[in-house]
């Protein structure tokens, strides 16, 4: 009976013969080759290698550990995570993982670095303006861009000729008053002193561990090294720091290495990489800054492809068929922050392709509705749709604003669309979020669903500025207002930083609870060099040339020599109310490219980078204002021919 025989398992018990055997094994070996051979064709290819090769084939990857996007993708992973969003879940485990075992990878490569990596270089170039000279030659080339085509036919000297003042000033900025002049030189060798312990111990990696002196590289950048020399290219530049230029310059044309295969945040990638390349090349002409810019602006491109045009946060540099459906909430402040750097892509490249992604995802945010007119933090990059309704200038908002205003400005203020996003917003953002503290201090509050969070991050105070160079340009009865509520908020910012033992700020500061301008949480204590405060001062002071403004700049320089500077360089700290420092070991590159660019320039004349001719990037790379009537061949009436550097 055919029952007797069915609790037999084996295929002998089924009365296989031999070769019905050969054949269902045959079969199944087969089976089981094309599903593991089709593993490695799936668009999340790079996630399943990580778990197939072994771990030293594998690239720096993943985003979310460090800074902001830490803070970004902490928070999204947290919220999503409460949201039951089970692609998220995945990410965030597959972060972790990669956090860990990307440690033990930089520490295995730093003690086995191929040689160009792990010497500095030993470049010898002449110091001050005639190696400045050299470098601003740029020759009018045909860029042949990776994927073959040529494109561009950029006219250095007629950009240089649109300029109203010269980049570097009449005299490098220089100031009359000795004082002045002092303090900018002390911010100098602060640069100089960061960048030499950077070669010295980390040269080539991402960041410096100014503590255990070796090099850092993170996990925010796909596999691209040198972060801190990218972002130094313009501030030692401008500061006239020629031998040290030459060797980044050097590093760049040699090590810059963009043929990779890692997860990268594009909003990492695009401010800091895109804009220090694009900043160094309009400040000198340098081919090879547009050549690299080019190359990397191409690989962004595929992050743009998902049913909205909405970016997603993360991409793989090497991959061009990346599916949109592994795609979590896009953060506002991400992809809200191309705009500046893609617009100077297509004005290089020749190609409008960089201009017309930035402008679908205004039109996206245009069409879709806003809370009291208010953008929340999250959209989703396949329905568009926001995600959740939590708002905030600081983290995961803030640079969004900072490029609408910018945008209005970089286009020498033809961007009529912009300049109305942004007064829109600012006006939601004065009726819904701007409080007064018991104490008489004007803050910014986060909006959770229409419920205040009395708290203000260190990254808010980067709006003192923002409010103030738009105030020129709002409503006539609202000039003043924006002039005065720029230097509230401010004075509000300078206010975190005096009320701690340290003099620097915490990273968040409450107004709740009997707090005025102070962080009531352990976790919010700390001060990871950041920028935004010494921003705001110097917007400011170039607005109103108050002399507070340099002297609160003054008081953040003697605090961060007393408690940041080490032997190998300079470190955030973990409690700025505890007098006894506790550094975190990292030099970050915004240090850099940022905060010390700003004191320079705080301590400079104001026609070194002129608010006439530059806008910062939110890393502060420099981008100048496209004037398209003087750059268009046949109406360049313009030729002010006023730059020294020719
Ligand atoms: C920088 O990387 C940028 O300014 C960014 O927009 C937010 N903050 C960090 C420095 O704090």
């Amino acid at each position: 009976m055919v029952f007797r025989k069915l609790p037999g398992v084996s295929a002998s018990g089924m009365g296989l013969r031999l070769s019905q055997k050969f054949v269902f094994l045959l079969f199944l070996s087969g089976l089981v080759t094309l599903c593991f051979g089709a593993l490695f064709f799936l668009p999340d290819s790079v996630r399943l290698k990580r778990i197939f090769l072994p771990k030293s084939d594998n690239q720096a990857v993943t985003v979310g550990s460090e800074n902001d996007a830490r803070e970004h993708s902490k928070k999204m992973s947290r919220e999503q995570t409460a949201k039951g969003d089970s692609t998220t879940k995945l990410k965030i485990l597959s972060r972790k993982q990669s956090v860990t075992h990307q440690a033990r990878t930089v520490e295995r490569s730093v003690g086995n670095k191929p040689p160009e990596e792990s010497n500095p270089p030993r470049t010898k170039t002449e110091p001050g303006s005639k190696a400045r000279e050299s470098v601003t030659r740029g020759d009018r080339v045909t860029t042949s861009t990776q994927n073959g085509q040529t494109k561009d036919n950029f006219d250095f000297e007629k950009f240089k000729r649109c300029l109203l003042k010269a980049p570097l000033g009449s005299d490098n900025g220089k100031p009359a008053d000795p004082q002045t002049l002092q303090r900018r030189e002390k911010v100098k060798e602060m640069m100089k002193f960061a960048w030499d312990n950077y070669k010295r111990y980390a040269w080539g990696k991402n960041e410096l561990h100014p503590v255990t002196l070796k090099g850092h590289i993170g996990n925010m950048f796909g596999g691209l090294r040198g972060a801190t020399i990218i972002d130094s290219l313009d501030t030692l530049y401008i500061m006239g720091l020629m031998e040290e230029y030459e060797e980044a310059k050097k590093w760049v044309e040699t090590d810059l290495d963009l043929n990779l295969n890692g997860e990268a945040s594009l909003f990492e990638v695009n401010i800091r990489y895109v804009g220090g390349l694009l900043s160094a090349y309009y400040l000198t002409g340098a081919e090879v800054f547009k050549r690299k810019v080019l190359e990397l602006g191409e690989k962004l491109l595929p992050a743009f492809n998902t049913p909205t045009g909405i970016p997603r946060g993360v991409i793989n540099l090497g991959s061009w068929s990346w599916g949109w459906a592994s795609a979590g909430s896009s953060i506002l402040a991400e992809f809200g922050t191309l705009h500046l750097e893609f617009v100077h892509l297509s004005e290089l490249s020749n190609n409008p392709i960089y201009t017309e992604k930035v402008m679908n995802i205004r039109k996206v945010l245009n069409k879709i509705e806003k809370p009291h007119g208010l953008y929340p933090n999250f959209l989703s990059p396949v329905s568009g749709n926001w995600v959740q309704h939590h708002v905030s200038i600081g983290g995961l908002g803030d640079s969004f604003y900072e490029y609408l205003i910018k945008s209005y400005l970089m286009s020498d203020k033809t961007d009529e669309e912009a300049k109305r996003m942004y007064y829109s917003a600012l006006e939601a953002i004065e009726t819904n979020l701007v409080q007064k503290s018991p104490g008489g201090l004007t803050y910014l509050a986060e909006w959770r669903g229409g419920i205040l969070d009395h708290k203000m991050g260190h990254l808010a105070c980067f709006s003192g500025g923002m409010v103030g160079i738009g105030a020129d340009d709002g409503p006539q009865e609202k000039r003043q207002h924006y002039l005065d509520l720029a230097a509230e908020i401010t004075h509000t910012c300078h206010e975190s930083y005096t009320r701690s033992a340290t003099k620097l700020g915490p990273e968040a500061f409450r107004f709740d609870a009997g707090a005025e301008a102070t962080a009531t949480r352990l976790n919010e204590r700390y001060y990871i060099l950041r920028p935004e405060v010494i921003e705001s001062y110097l917007y400011l002071w170039r607005l109103t040339h108050d002399p507070k403004y340099r002297e609160w700049g003054w008081e953040a320089v003697e605090a961060l020599e007393r408690h940041c500077r080490t032997e190998g360089g300079f470190s955030g700290i973990r409690d700025v109310y505890s007098s006894v420092v506790s550094h975190d070991d990292m030099q970050q590159s915004f240090f850099l490219s940022e905060t010390l660019k700003y004191l320079y320039l705080l301590f400079s004349d104001d026609d070194l980078l002129s608010m006439e001719d530059w806008v910062f990037n939110t890393e502060a790379h420099a981008l100048p204002v496209i004037r398209k009537s003087c750059l268009q061949p046949e109406t360049g009436t313009q030729d002010a021919n006023k730059s020294t550097t020719e």
